[in-house]
């Protein structure tokens, strides 16, 4: 099953994707999503200029090989362009494999282990109120899981606060970064506040998430998770700069509430010692920026023999082809924990028609064979890239910060 095509699109419906497309000599056609927030042209230019050109000619059939010749052959391993555009090549040769077996994807990964998977929702607002009403939307809609994030008062921009209520939260804006602003001892003051206004609120029938963004040192995340600890969040999430993996010892010495991290890493490198030493709950790598689903499981199989669950990232920067492919993954792998469900809004139905499904807090890939995602070329060309970059984080004396 030879490959005859490859080709790389960047649109803009609403926000920007980079897919890649991939054609065979029989006519079967797989997709993969390249998209990296901010970043997008880099990956489209590694695929479109070093990818494609290779994978003309190829067995489609062989994606392990085709997984080692990309990652192996380079020389200059992982790092995020690398790994996303890797990514989407692995992830099109599935959906090309499961399609040519007339299966849905996940059949093809083992079938399903669980009827739905478990996903949380984003809820936020400018205050206590305004995010108790959108916590209230999300619970009507049926989620069983939601995310909580509240303005920081004094703060005039907080990470993960939508515009409007009902919208959606998208951080990528302008062709240049926005600047929030940050100051710690506020912050920890209070995360503690808007937990116990939910709980109080809500109750504990509802699974409670907080995402920290990379913002807290060491000895100041482990100060949050024993703050939070009586208000049983699901997880805390990303609670110190990822790339150093030792810091987590210090948070896991002084705290019980499980931690998340992984949407930034790139490859099982990046999260081994946090896995082997036991050093967090929920690894959260996602399959678009962690060389596709050939890699994404060999992640998931050694967090399972850790006792560690997964919790893929899936905020709208990541295309439905990768939403899809998540799903896929997480009905299969027996160490699942939960999958982040930002949804998408705007045109973005109209160049990604999907067969997945969302029912009382729960989704399902769907039953169509492949990844069960069309991809409308005619409908992405009316969507032009618009360029779009993430904030810059400043704290109040104007120092740079994580953000
Ligand atoms: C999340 C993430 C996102 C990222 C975004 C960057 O947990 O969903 O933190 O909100 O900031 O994906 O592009
Ligand atoms: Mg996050």
């Amino acid at each position: 099953m030879k490959i005859t095509d490859a080709r790389v699109v960047v649109s803009s419906p609403g926000r920007n994707y980079v897919t890649l497309i991939i054609e065979t000599e029989d006519g079967v056609t797989g997709i993969g999503d390249a998209t990296l927030n901010g970043r997008e042209l880099s990956v489209a230019a590694y695929l479109a200029d070093h990818l494609c050109p290779l994978l003309i000619g190829r067995d489609a059939r062989r994606i392990e090989d085709t997984w080692h010749y990309l990652y192996k052959g380079a020389y200059w391993r992982r790092g995020p362009v690398t790994m996303t555009a890797i990514a989407a090549v692995d992830v099109a040769l599935w959906d090309i494999k499961a399609k040519a077996a007339g299966m849905p994807l996940y059949q093809l990964l083992g079938g399903a282990a669980r009827d739905g998977v478990l996903v949380y929702g984003h809820a936020s607002g400018t205050t206590l109120d305004d995010l108790s009403a959108d916590f209230q939307r999300h619970l009507d809609l049926g989620y069983k899981a939601v995310r909580a994030q509240a303005a920081v008062p004094g703060l005039d921009k907080t990470y993960g606060i939508a515009g409007g209520s009902g919208t959606v939260y998208e951080p990528a804006n302008g062709n240049r970064p926005q600047e929030d602003t940050w100051e710690t001892t506020a912050y920890l003051d209070f995360a503690p506040v808007m937990m116990g206004h939910i709980r109080e609120r809500f109750g504990y029938g509802v699974h409670l998430l907080h995402d920290v963004h990379h913002r807290l040192s060491p000895i100041e995340a482990g100060r949050l998770g024993a703050a939070v600890e009586r208000y049983r969040p699901f997880w805390i999430e990303d609670p110190t700069p990822a790339e150093d993996q030792s810091a987590f010892r210090v948070i896991r010495d002084h705290t019980t509430t499980p931690i998340a991290v992984g949407e930034v890493f790139n490859s099982i490198w990046d999260c081994q010692q946090l896995i082997t030493e036991r050093l967090i709950d929920y690894i959260r790598t996602s399959v678009s920026h962690s060389g596709g689903i050939t890699h994404l499981r060999r992640i998931f199989s050694l967090a399972e023999l850790y006792g560690v669950r997964t919790g893929s990232h899936g905020a709208g920067d990541l295309s439905p082809a990768a939403m899809a492919a998540a799903l896929h993954v997480d009905l299969t792998v027996p160490n699942f924990g939960i999958q982040e469900y930002m949804g998408h809004t705007g045109p973005v139905g109209e160049v990604f028609r999907t067969s997945y499904t969302f029912t009382d807090g729960y989704m399902h890939p769907g039953d169509a064979p492949g990844l069960g995602v069309e991809f409308d070329e005619d409908a992405a060309a009316r969507y032009p890239y618009d360029p779009k970059y993430l904030p810059v984080n400043r704290r109040l004396d104007g120092t740079v910060h994580d953000w």
